[in-house]
């Protein structure tokens, strides 16, 4: 099992790439691998509504290519713990490849070290490691999350002046904040990424910043205490880490007896349909994408791989920015 990846030469990869030609995918895929590569997945859990269409993403691709591939998928529940052992256990089957999405970035190093040790290659899915050796893992594949809230905060930024409440002023923006789970990648860099905009524009303030995990009952418990705190009329608005954690308090806004979308402007990450939805009602005033169909690259990479192909050490997904004024149009579209 060792020996698996290094008994691939590139030259029979070049051999077959000729022969593949007007070929089905999975009649490829049989000449390509002598036996089926069995994969083991670590998914984080199902948080949210991204997380649901990444896990459906990577099911339905395995499944499509499944005289190759053997999935065997995990969930951790949302448990750092959880993932470790997973891990542990596909070592212990001696899986040909692990790949998973690490909950959060830190405390990877031990468990990391054991699969190299074991000659098991590691691709990170969707989220970042943080640890000093970077050939403990071979490609980390998924979105600029910096560059999300980069983008978050331009849109605010650019668009604040047109959509807000006629009586409110541009002097000072106070913004609430719906982090994601402490001590992720996303929740890590959409911070930083929404701040490094802001720095630059002094009038635009955030005035209470939380973790809401990125869950939508943790988006409306938060907001109900923001609303709490500050009183409804000293929020103008709110960025959610993810579309979820907006939704929930898009909900605890409703309760509050004030307009979301209006009164309070808010904007989100991701892009899952149920955003798409609230911009139609008027109740979102932005999301900016975050794909989680991440199923067909990643079986790509296990593929390549097993091809003792090198990959690149990042990957990066591509991604737009939607207003609420696109979201009718765009919606039917929308697969996640
Ligand atoms: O934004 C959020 C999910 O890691 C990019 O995790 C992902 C994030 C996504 O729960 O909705």
């Amino acid at each position: 099992m060792k020996h698996f990846f290094k008994a691939m030469s590139v030259a029979v990869a070049v051999l077959m790439g000729v022969a593949m030609v007007g070929q089905t995918a999975d009649a490829q895929c049989k000449e390509k691998h002598d036996k089926k590569i069995v994969v083991g997945f670590s998914q984080i859990g199902a948080e949210s509504a991204w997380r649901a269409a990444n896990t459906e993403s990577i099911q339905k691709e395995a499944e499509k290519r499944k005289d190759c591939i053997e999935l065997k998928f995990s969930d951790a529940q949302q448990k750092q713990e959880n993932q470790i052992k997973a891990i542990r256990s596909f070592i212990a089957q001696g899986v040909d490849v692990i790949a998973f999405s690490p909950v959060v970035e830190s405390g990877w190093e031990p468990v990391l070290k054991e699969a190299k040790d074991a000659g098991i290659p590691v691709i990170l899915s969707d989220r970042a490691v943080d640890v000093s050796d970077d050939t403990l893992w071979v490609t980390f594949m998924g979105s600029d999350f910096v560059e999300e809230g980069r983008r978050t905060a331009q849109w605010l930024v650019d668009n604040y002046e047109k959509v807000k409440r006629a009586d409110k002023t541009m002097d000072k923006v106070r913004i609430v904040e719906l982090q994601g789970t402490v001590g992720s990648a996303p929740a890590n860099d959409r911070f930083a990424g929404f701040r490094e905009v802001l720095k630059d524009h002094p009038n635009f303030e955030i005035v209470k910043t939380q973790s809401a995990d990125f869950t939508r009952a943790g988006g409306k418990q938060v907001m109900e205490a923001f609303l709490k705190a500050e009183g409804g009329d000293k929020i103008d608005v709110v960025y959610g880490h993810n579309d979820d954690s907006a939704l929930g308090a898009i909900q605890a806004i409703e309760e509050a007896g004030l307009k979301p979308g209006k009164d309070i402007i808010i904007v989100s990450i991701d892009a899952v349909r149920g955003a798409f939805e609230a911009m139609i009602e008027g109740k979102l005033n932005a999301t900016i994408e975050c794909s989680p169909l991440l199923g067909p690259q990643l079986f790509d990479a296990v593929e390549d791989l097993a091809l003792g192909k090198e990959l690149p050490k990042r990957i990066v997904t591509e991604e737009g920015v939607f207003p609420a004024e696109v979201a009718k149009e765009v919606l039917p579209q929308r697969t996640y």
